[in-house]
């Protein structure tokens, strides 16, 4: 079973064409299940998502009590995913910037790989998004790749297939970051811990309906988890060294 995690705040209008979209990928090896995590989002997205799962098993929804941050999202719905016997955990945005009609090539993929990674920023791939949004992704990416070691080239992408054996080796409950950060964060421990790493190309799409939650208090919690994690880097070298 493969269970796609979806983290959601405010995404009613996009919720309703996502979930139909996602549960028709008919998969002959697999069967697909989606988790919504909402954090009581003022528009409803919880309760919309409670009448799908209501109407089909595949879908669950994880209901936290406030916006409490993508990263502890994520770690909420992997925890779901693992307990419920996912073989694989997908994450993606739930508003069409992460196209789900990559997702097959995406588990295609993952026969040789531990993470695959739809990424804009692979031959094949690209973005449509404002200068501004463009510049910042482009940015947090190459300061990742730079001072981490990161050696994908999309390292802040939300749109990942990760083998569940990933998910139970790293220590979710250590990793700092509670927000955006989290994917540069997660992307760095798994390349530590030597799983394999694969790209598919996807061209990312700006949202659909809604609004982006990011914010620049998002954006320099991100500059510091890079600083944090280059240090941590820079220490361990220089401990293997002595
Ligand atoms: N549960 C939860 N979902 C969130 C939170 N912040 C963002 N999201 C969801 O995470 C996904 C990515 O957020 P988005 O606003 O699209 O970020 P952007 O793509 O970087 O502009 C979307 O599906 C959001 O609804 C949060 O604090 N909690
Ligand atoms: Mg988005």
């Amino acid at each position: 079973m493969l269970t796609v995690v979806l983290p959601t705040y405010n995404e009613a209008d996009n919720i309703e064409l996502m979930l139909p979209q996602l549960l028709a990928l008919n998969q002959d090896t697999t069967e697909l299940h989606v988790c919504v995590v909402d954090d009581n989002s003022p528009d409803g997205t919880g309760k919309l998502a409670d009448a799908w799962a209501a109407r089909d098993h595949r879908v669950q929804v994880v209901h936290r009590a406030g916006k409490l941050g993508l990263g502890t999202a994520y770690i909420a719905g992997f925890r779901h995913a693992l307990a419920n016997g996912a073989a694989g955990v997908l994450t993606m945005d739930c508003d069409f910037s992460h196209h789900p009609r990559y997702i097959p090539a995406m588990i295609a993929k993952l026969g040789e790989a531990d993470l695959v990674i739809g990424s804009r920023y692979v031959k094949g791939g690209g973005v449509r998004f404002p200068l501004q949004r463009k510049l910042l992704s482009a940015t947090a990416n190459n300061m990742a790749r730079v001072a981490l070691g990161v050696r994908a080239h999309d390292c802040t992408a939300g749109f990942r297939l990760y083998r569940a054996e990933v998910l139970r080796d790293i220590p979710l409950d250590q990793i700092f970051s509670n927000g955006y950060s989290f994917l540069t964060e997660m992307i760095w421990l798994v390349q530590r811990a030597g799983w394999r790493i694969a790209e598919v190309p996807i061209f990312f799409e700006d949202r659909l309906h809604g609004r982006s939650k990011i914010s620049s208090r998002e954006i320099f919690k991100a500059m510091y988890t890079v600083a944090r994690l280059s240090a941590r880097r820079i220490l361990s070298m220089s401990l293997f060294q002595s």
